[in-house]
């Protein structure tokens, strides 16, 4: 799993308003409403609970990273939810956001995400979460994925998450892994659930038949300019983004791309 980088978030709470002029332009939905949709909540009685939320700052492993707490703190205050990042981190920090009458919790560390609901007990994780909102997505920006080729890059959790929903959502499912038994392994898995998928071997040629990819990898430049054309449309919750750099702009209203938006929207939502 790709540890984030200060960089890659440290725009994320100052952009979110244009982030989400991007999403809808791209979607026809907005933030809220794709993580609404992924974790299948009605939005209306989301919008009319103002919900306390607490971002706890964890610094097992490589530690904190700068900005993180407060991005995702960021997009839940962006969202509408009575957001605070605690003082504290760690074990008192759990603390502190119960006292503070925190009723959901986020935190992070080098290997795992969750938000989880002190209530209910609902959890939900970062990996799965940021897969279901991303087709969300993509479903939106396809016009639905019935019957339509995909290929998903990276058989990790999110790569798992995304391909689980396109197949629920239709769609013919090929993966690609670098590690060909993770890539055998998640298509034994939906073909278990009656789903049809196909393993793929050679990139090249799997991205010369897709039009529609999920970019789940944390490899840069992945996906090279070649197959990039005018049809096609890539949903990227990989980081680093897979399409080569020159290629984004021009690309630019048919890419879905984000470090932590649609993940956390869509956390959210699911233990709400
Ligand atoms: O609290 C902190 O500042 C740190 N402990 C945050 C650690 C964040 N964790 C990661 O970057 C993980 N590799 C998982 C991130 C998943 C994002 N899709």
């Amino acid at each position: 799993m790709t540890r984030l980088k200060a960089d890659d978030i440290s725009k994320v709470v100052a952009g979110l308003t244009q982030y989400d002029v991007e999403l809808i332009s791209k979607t026809g939905c907005s933030l809220k409403a794709i993580a609404a949709r992924a974790a299948q909540r009605d939005l209306d009685h989301i919008s009319a609970s103002r919900l306390k939320i607490a971002v706890i700052p964890v610094t097992s492993g490589q530690g904190i990273i700068g900005g993180f707490t407060a991005a995702v703190a960021g997009i839940l205050d962006y969202l509408g939810f009575d957001t605070f990042i605690t003082q504290n981190s760690d074990v008192a920090g759990i603390a502190e956001a119960i006292h503070g009458g925190a009723e959901v919790v986020f935190a992070a560390d080098d290997h795992k995400f969750i938000a989880f609901n002190l209530r209910t007990g609902a959890i939900a994780d970062n990996g799965a979460a940021t897969g279901q909102g991303y087709i969300t997505a993509l479903n939106q920006m396809c016009c639905g994925l019935t019957e339509k080729p995909v290929l998903v890059i990276g058989a990790g959790p999110v790569g798992r998450s995304a391909a689980g929903l396109v197949a629920k959502l239709g769609g013919l499912v090929s993966v690609y892994d670098i590690d060909v038994t993770a890539s055998r392994a998640l298509v034994d898995e939906l073909r278990k659930q009656g789903q049809p998928a196909k393993v793929e071997t050679d990139l090249d040629y799997a991205l010369s038949r897709h039009q529609v990819i999920v970019d789940a990898s944390p490899a840069e430049a992945v996906i090279p300019p070649r197959h990039i054309t005018e049809r096609t449309i890539i949903a990227a919750p990989g980081v680093p983004l897979g399409v080569p750099p020159e290629q984004r702009g021009k690309h630019s209203a048919r890419i879905l791309h984000d470090p932590l938006q649609i993940g956390v929207a869509t956390m959210c939502f699911l233990v709400i």
